[in-house]
């Protein structure tokens, strides 16, 4: 019997399938058991420190501090009480010295010193007071290796950002930084339900839920530690498509495990928030409504969210999935989006809580021969004419992309269309369209064109909007709240959809912690590379040699570029298997309900997205939307979400479109190809059981890459009868 959880159908399930897909589908799921049976070692072993495990390193002088630890301005809560255990844990596993805590050193000493401000008192004036006391220096003399900040969580941060500077072997000097963090909100949320499976979960059985009860044990806390270690200091548990026991978490039968988990995350500056069922009041409430604007439902609501805060320290508030996918939200009563997130937001503002609401409202029962209505359009039109409607404790989640987290979309249009409302990013780790951390495919590239994206929102601003003097128009400067004032209330940020489970290594794939990681690093400093953010991870990682790092870091960097390769062409996704979203199926989704479409003809493929199509490149700042509009001036990586392009167009690079085609998805195997040799040369160099894990999934991404080059390869060629320049198969 194969785990839900692995096989967990989107709410559409599979369509009914043809014999091919029968045959396609028999052969995936015996990989997939081959990977079931070596979960099942994995469940059963001890979990992975990951990053955190501290292995011994040469020193580079930061022994001769480390004999000592003083607490200067610091008295022993729980989060110094973390810092003082995570401060010996790392200086034991990788220098081999245990520190003594004392209030003042002899010698040389590593100072943990309360301060006013790390950052200038200009800058200051722009930040959260979150950021402010999040924010750490580091500074080394002769006498002391000295870590200030204005804040325990700052003491914290700074505290595992000496570990990792001594983890990755830097030099003494290389550990000075003042780092303020670029996002007040850097959040996880977890679609983990309390059937015990992960909604696009692809690393085991969720370690927050099992058989409808909340666990808290050891793994709760090392969970904390590892997303605390890259500044993450939000974390929704539940899946956002609430359902079954996961309505009742907001009830007595879950308080006190509630409460106990928030105050282990709360040791570590990790605040609890979680996905709520806007349909409460019927489920749970006895109501025959949930009408935001019902007297009895808010008065429901009012004493729920009492009783939630009442009992839950250290409780953030709630992230709202509505009117999406069947959800139940406002539409259903006539009321707008902002009649349901402000009067949730009225109710928890009392307790200085947030409502996060999502703008991934689409119509999902499209008919496919309809090529006006565009999925794409679905978030600007459903929000953006209520921009400044929402109240200063709402934040709008808005995904990177239009569409669903596909390898690669353009810049949502509501990033800095909206103008006078709380806006955040949301990116998916969890690799649901991207391989399922069975192929590798390390997101920090993606994520950065995503944050230095330019919406020109600053070239335009309008009656009232609240942007600042001088403010960047890119999405990190959006997101951040820099832009339109909504940083200093701390109500901006970045979310991920995780991509955790209870396997040892947490992650399914080993190299897929470099997305965890490096989410929490990237949401912390939106001015770090991919590539240090890699270099790093791999370096705490991994207790090797220098020139194994630099492959293990090589096959990271390419490895969207790969995945896009042999998946995609030119900003076409969806030709995964339905429902599942992992193998390549070119036409499972082209005459489903979801909007999906490639439109593929024995001319060309593409969507018209210009003023001609379904206008959505108009729903741009005239700087992107007229090179979107124009196929010549389109950027070419996206030509085929904008345009329906003949096969025999030519591209930059003299290739016709057709023979890009094919030659994408040929290099695409070939990179594969070579990401798995490079990696065997890895044999004996890193831990066993991380090699096996790798490889093994290295031959399963091998036959993927195989099947979608010879798939997506003869349908272009079946479909267009024009034959490959260089003759190679296809079939
Ligand atoms: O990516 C899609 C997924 C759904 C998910 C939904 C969402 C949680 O296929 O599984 O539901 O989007 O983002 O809400």
């Amino acid at each position: 019997m194969l785990r839900a959880g692995i096989f967990g159908m989107q709410q559409d399930g599979a369509p009914e399938e043809s014999e091919g897909k029968k045959c396609a589908w028999k052969g995936h799921k015996a990989r997939m058991q081959m990977r079931l049976d070596k979960r099942e070692e994995y469940v059963m072993s001890e979990w992975k420190q990951l990053w955190l495990q501290y292995h011994p390193v040469a020193d580079q002088g930061f022994g001769a501090y480390a004999g000592t630890v003083v607490l200067d301005g610091f008295v022993n809560t729980p989060v110094i009480n973390s810092l003082k255990e995570e401060a010996a844990r790392g200086l034991k596993g990788m220098l081999g010295t245990e520190p003594v805590f004392a209030d003042q050193a002899e010698g040389a000493c590593i100072r943990i010193r309360r301060v006013d401000a790390v950052a200038s008192a200009k800058a200051e004036e722009e930040l959260s007071e979150n950021q402010k006391t999040e924010s750490y220096r580091i500074l080394v003399t002769p006498e002391e290796i000295r870590i200030e900040a204005a804040g325990e969580k700052g003491a914290l941060y700074g505290t595992f950002a000496l570990l990792r500077a001594i983890g990755t072997g830097k030099a003494l000097q290389e550990a000075e930084t003042e780092t303020v963090p670029s996002n007040p909100l850097r959040m996880l949320n977890h679609w983990d339900n309390m059937t015990n499976d992960i909604e696009r979960g692809y690393s085991g059985d969720s370690f927050f839920f099992k058989d409808g009860t909340v666990i808290v044990d050891e793994r709760t806390k090392d969970y904390a530690r590892l997303v605390s270690s890259v500044g993450i200091n939000a974390v929704v548990i539940n899946n956002v498509n609430v359902k079954g026991d996961a309505t009742d978490l907001i009830t007595d039968r879950y308080f006190d495990k509630l409460a106990a988990m928030s105050e282990i995350f709360a040791a570590y500056g990790v605040s609890l928030y979680l996905s709520l069922n806007f349909a409460s009041p019927i489920e749970i409430g006895g109501l025959d409504n949930c009408d935001p604007l019902n007297e009895e439902v808010i008065a429901w609501w009012k004493g729920k969210i009492a009783e939630v805060f009442g009992r839950i320290p250290n409780f953030g508030g709630f992230l709202v999935k509505a009117d999406s996918e069947g959800r139940p939200g406002p539409f259903t009563y006539g009321r707008t989006q902002a009649d349901g997130a402000n009067m949730l937001a009225d109710l928890v503002k009392p307790y200085g809580g947030t409502i996060i609401w999502r703008c991934f409202v689409y119509n999902c029962t499209q008919d496919w021969r309809d090529y006006k209505t565009d999925r794409a359009r679905s978030g600007y039109d459903n929000f953006k004419a209520m921009d400044g409607d929402y109240h200063d404790n709402v934040i709008l989640q808005i995904k990177n992309g239009p569409m669903d987290f596909q390898i690669r979309e353009p810049i949502h249009p509501l990033m800095g269309g909206l103008r006078k409302t709380n806006q955040m990013l949301e990116v998916q780790i969890a690799q649901e369209y991207t391989g399922h951390q069975i192929d590798v495919c390390y997101l920090m590239p993606m994520f950065k064109e995503v944050l230095e994206y330019h919406t020109y929102c600053t070239n335009h601003p309008e009656e009232n909007d609240r942007q600042k003097e001088g403010a960047g128009d890119q999405v990190k400067d959006i997101v951040s709240g820099r832009t339109f004032g909504n940083q200093k209330s701390g109500m901006a940020g970045m979310a991920a959809v995780a991509n955790t489970g209870n396997d040892a290594n947490w992650t399914g794939n080993d190299l897929a912690a470099a997305n965890l990681y490096g989410f929490g690093r990237l949401s912390f400093d939106t001015e770090l590379s991919s590539e240090e953010i890699a270099r790093e991870w791999a370096q705490l990682t991994f207790d090797t040699d220098k020139e194994a790092i630099d492959v293990i870091v090589r096959i990271l960097m390419g490895s969207r570029a790969t995945y896009e390769k042999y998946t995609s062409p030119l900003g076409i996704g969806w030709m995964v298997t339905p429902g599942f979203h992992y193998g390549c199926s070119v036409d499972g989704y082209e005459y489903s309900r979801w909007g999906t479409y490639h439109r593929a003809d024995h001319l060309g493929i593409g969507v018209d997205r210009s003023s001609h199509g379904t206008g959505y490149a108009q729903q741009y700042y005239p700087e992107n939307a007229e090179q979107y509009e124009d196929p010549a001036r389109c950027p070419e990586n996206l030509l085929l979400f904008f345009h329906h392009i003949p096969y025999t167009w030519k591209l930059s690079s003299g290739q016709s479109l057709i023979q890009y085609i094919y030659d994408s998805h040929f290099e695409g195997y070939e990179e594969a190809e070579g990401m798995a040799k490079a990696f065997e040369g890895l044999k004996g160099r890193i831990p066993e059981d991380s090699f096996e894990n790798i490889s093994g999934r290295f031959r399963l991404q091998l036959d993927n890459a195989r099947e979608w080059r010879d798939q997506v390869n003869s349908y272009f060629y079946r479909k267009s009868g024009i034959p490959d320049e260089k003759g190679r198969p296809i079939y």
